[in-house]
């Protein structure tokens, strides 16, 4: 019981039972937290089957619905505290993550002095495959915006395929987190930075889902927009 890969899932299902599989398939006995919103699809009924499988590393939490990426992983990241695992790590449940990066991150932490690892599309090595030129656009608009407003030496400061450190997730009051979409992923790279911990990023390739549909918003956007100056005053 040392290292847990949280996974948030809203209707995941022609994705779900095949990134559990992939992440058990590596080295290093990688627990696994579904962490489902009600997803109308049967996500959860696909998890729960699988909970058969592999009785002592998957674990699921449902929750009664879409609550938001950012409130599932608090959830996840206190039921993690609550035991001992000692890396704890983000990642998406639609492939735009490689599972065997998972491996990169956890070195990145364990054999290298990083407290947080990010895997980055925007250090050198990193890449996005697939994705629209106007996604691109704002993403890469928002990583700029959010370095000039922040300070943050973070290139990447959306990633979402993160490892944590123990110490880092018991240092920062999970209860104070206040955003949930993009913003969410962007305030706990600040949290951590302001701490004193940390940060290296592991360049990785971003690959856009080819099977279910985003849950990205407008209103993620802009909370995204208006929250990093909010967040100076951390
Ligand atoms: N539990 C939970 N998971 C969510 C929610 N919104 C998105 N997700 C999951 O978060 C991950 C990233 O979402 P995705 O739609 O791929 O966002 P995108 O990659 O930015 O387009 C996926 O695993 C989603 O299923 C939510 O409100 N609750
Ligand atoms: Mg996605």
């Amino acid at each position: 019981m040392e290292k847990l890969v949280i996974i948030p899932t809203y209707n995941e299902k022609e994705n779900i039972e095949k990134i559990v599989r992939r992440v058990f398939s590596l080295e290093g006995d990688f627990h696994v937290l579904i962490v489902d919103d009600g997803s109308p699809d049967g996500t959860a009924d696909i998890v729960r089957k699988l909970q058969s499988e592999f009785p002592q590393s998957l674990h699921l939490v449902c929750r009664s619905g879409k609550l938001g990426l950012g409130t599932a992983y608090i959830y996840g990241f206190k039921w993690a505290l609550e035991r001992s695992y000692q890396y704890v790590f983000e990642m998406d449940a639609d492939f735009s993550h490689n599972p065997e990066d998972l491996l990169r991150l956890y070195h990145a932490c364990s054999l290298e002095s990083a407290d947080l690892a990010v895997g980055s599309r925007y250090v050198k090595g990193g890449k996005v495959v697939n994705w629209p030129w106007d996604r691109i656009l704002i993403s890469k608009g928002g990583a700029l915006y959010t370095k000039l407003i922040t300070w943050m030496p973070v290139s990447d400061p959306t990633a979402g395929f993160i490892c944590y450190k123990r110490k880092v997730l018991e240092s920062i009051p999970l209860d104070n987190v206040q955003f949930i979409g993009y913003a969410f992923q962007v305030e706990m790279k600040y949290r951590t930075w302001k701490l004193g911990f940390k940060i290296k990023e592991v360049p990785i390739t971003f690959i856009d889902r080819t099977e279910g549909v985003s849950k990205m918003s407008k209103g993620i956007v802009k909370e995204a927009m208006l929250g990093v100056w909010k967040m100076r005053e951390f």
